[in-house]
Order: structure tokens, then sequence, then C-alpha cells
């Protein structure tokens, strides 16, 4: 419950989110408040970053120069993307340590997505169409959420990802429209990433545990099956262009509503893999904890140089 001493502060808080006024790092908010964008912003930092291994897992085997060079530089986006995420969060009072620790020992999530294996070439461009695909239509709703740092990081980070998704669709149409074989690979990496892919958006609305308040703090501005159900409507259409047979045989257009109605989602599969038991999870975290390990070296060195200069300026005071 919100504190006598705080009222002033809690009136002036509900009446910058109501007039659409960015919330920023110096800026009383309510404590639960600051709990619920760590929560959402961490998470969204810690998927940037295992984000990089499924995509990572290719670089040394992209079919031509071209390919491995743009595929280097998207995956070096995705690390950008992190770091921009993991500062933003820091501006809410925790540190980066506390951060990695909870994403290393399971305490907090990162997407679902990413626990699940990128068995050929197709994935790489399904990941970067349908993946980075999703994550625009979640992140442009984003741009407008309530707490200044985490909005205008969701700004740099959608012109990076409208890349992205584009260089995954033209990996997809060009196999698409290559061999026969070439066209059954992309069917397949179509098939297999196009339900994780929809459970991005996180479980229904009538099961979202944070949508209500995050919805009222403005945190989040689009529910999670409005979301979904946009990236739906968008994606159909480029599956039409790719000539690939739809990933699921429910979906058909209604006209009445003016969108796409499709099948449901395996929740039991979503629960499991977010909880832990998805088919990389173990690996992703593995992975994590080893590079993070053998970096050790560097914020070593980073704290020693900043002790020297810390040192070299109380000499001189
Ligand atoms: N995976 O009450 P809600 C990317 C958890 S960036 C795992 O609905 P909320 C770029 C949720 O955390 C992709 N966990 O939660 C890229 C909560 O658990 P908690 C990441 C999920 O927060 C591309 C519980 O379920 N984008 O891909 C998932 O209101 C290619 C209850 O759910 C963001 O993070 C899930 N899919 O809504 C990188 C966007 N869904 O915390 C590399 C920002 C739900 O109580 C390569 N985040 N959960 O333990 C959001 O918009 C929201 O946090 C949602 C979930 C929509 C993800």
């Amino acid at each position: 419950m919100q504190s006598v001493d705080n009222a002033a502060e809690q009136i002036e808080f509900d009446r910058r989110i109501v007039e659409e006024q960015k919330i920023e790092p110096s800026d009383w908010m309510p404590e639960d408040y600051r709990k619920n964008l760590i929560r959402q912003m961490s998470q969204h930092a810690h998927s940037e970053v295992i984000g990089m291994q499924p995509e990572g897992n290719w670089i040394t085997r992209a079919p031509s120069l071209r390919r491995k060079a743009v595929l280097l530089s998207k995956v070096q986006d995705e690390a950008g993307h992190g770091l921009y995420l993991y500062s933003a969060t820091e501006s809410l009072g925790v540190s980066r340590s506390e951060l990695i620790e909870a994403l290393q020992t399971g305490v907090a999530k990162y997407a679902s997505i990413f626990n699940y294996p990128t068995l050929t070439w197709a994935d790489v461009g399904a990941i970067g169409w349908l993946v980075d695909g999703a994550a625009i239509v979640n992140q442009i709703s984003l741009q407008r959420t309530s707490y200044g740092p985490y909005a205008r990081a969701m700004i740099r980070i959608c012109k990076e990802e409208s890349f992205h998704q584009r260089q995954g669709y033209e990996i997809m149409y060009e196999l698409a429209h290559g061999s026969p074989e070439q066209k059954a690979m992309a069917q397949d990496a179509m098939n297999r990433n196009w339900w994780p892919a929809l459970m991005m958006f996180g479980p229904h609305d009538s099961d979202s545990a944070h949508s209500g308040r995050s919805m009222q703090w403005k945190i989040k501005r689009v529910s999670n099956d409005d979301l979904r159900q946009k990236f739906i409507d968008q994606t159909v259409p480029q599956i039409e262009v790719l000539g690939l047979e739809m990933p699921d045989p429910e979906i058909k257009w209604n006209e009445e509503k003016g969108q796409y109605d499709s099948g449901e989602i395996n929740w039991e599969e979503f629960y499991q893999v977010i909880n832990g038991s998805g088919p990389c999870n173990y690996q992703r975290l593995k992975h994590h904890k080893k590079a993070h390990q053998d970096g050790e070296w560097v914020r070593e060195a980073v704290r020693a140089y900043s002790e020297k200069q810390q040192t070299k300026k109380e000499n001189v005071a």
C-alpha cells in the first residue's frame, strides 16, 4: 500500500501516466511499477542475448560470404540490443551482476522461442522473418511505453529489427523459389518456428498475470492477444507470396471480423518451455554461463582501470 508520505508523489505519477508523459529514472515511482519494469525489461534484455545462440550456431556454416557477413552483423546487433536494455534496466537501481545472476539461476525468464534448435540453414531465414517479425510487432507498441529509457531503447531497436526481418524474409524467398529440396527446407523451418513465434506474445489475455497492471501503468500498450493477431494478419499474406503451405490448417480469412482465424497454441508446451523444460533450455544457460566465465578477465580489466583512474583523480585532488 502507498504510504501517506508518498501521496503527493503518487498523484503526480498518476497524472503523468494519464497525460502520456514519460517517467524518467530520477522521478518518483511506485515500488511495484519499478519492480514490474525490472522484470519485463531484464527478461527482454536476456532474450536478446540468449537469442544470439540459435543463429550464432550458423555463422561458421553460412552458405556464402555475403550471408555470413550479414548474419554476423545481425547477431552483433542482438548483443547491442541486450546492452541498451541492460543499461536501461540498470537505471532503475539494479546492477548488471544481479540481473545476470537472476538469468543464470533461472529466476528470470527469457523468450521461450530461443529454447528451440536451429536444425537447418532455413531456420536462420525463419528466425529473421518470424521471430524478429513478431518481436517488431511487440516492440513497436513498446515505443510508447511509459518509462523513458525503455521507450527510447525501443525506437532504436525497432529500426535495426526491421533490417533483420527483411534479411530473414529474403533467405526464405530464395529458398522457397529454389530447388524442391530448398523449398521443402523452407517449409519445414516455417512449420517448426510458426507456433513458437506465436508463443512469443505470451499467454492469452485472460491468463496473463501481469497485463492488468502493466496496461494500467502503460508499460504495455497493446494486449498479448491483440499483438498476436496483428502478427498473424500481417504474416499470412507473406506466406502466400512465398508460395508455401500454411503452417496451421485452421488459418482462414474471417470476412466478418476482418482478420484471420487460426488454430489454438499448445499451451502445455508453452508452459513447459518457459518453466525450463524446452528442448534447449539447459544448453542455452550452460553456454551463457561458460561465455560469462570466459569473459571474467574483461570485467577484471575494467575494474582495475576504473580503480586506477579513481586513484589518479584522488592524487590530483
Ligand atoms: N517466453 O503475465 P504475462 C527478440 C512469462 S526479443 C518466456 O503475459 P507479461 C529479439 C512472463 O514473463 C523477444 N516467458 O507477462 C531477437 C511471465 O513470467 P514471470 C523478447 C514468457 O510480461 C530476435 C509469465 O509468462 N521480447 O526476440 C513468454 O505481461 C531474434 C506470465 O505472462 C520481449 O521480451 C514467452 N514468450 O507479457 C533476438 C518484449 N510470454 O515474469 C534474437 C517485452 C510470457 O511472471 C534473435 N516483453 N512469459 O516469471 C513483453 O512484451 C512481455 O513481457 C510479454 C509477456 C508479452 C513477453
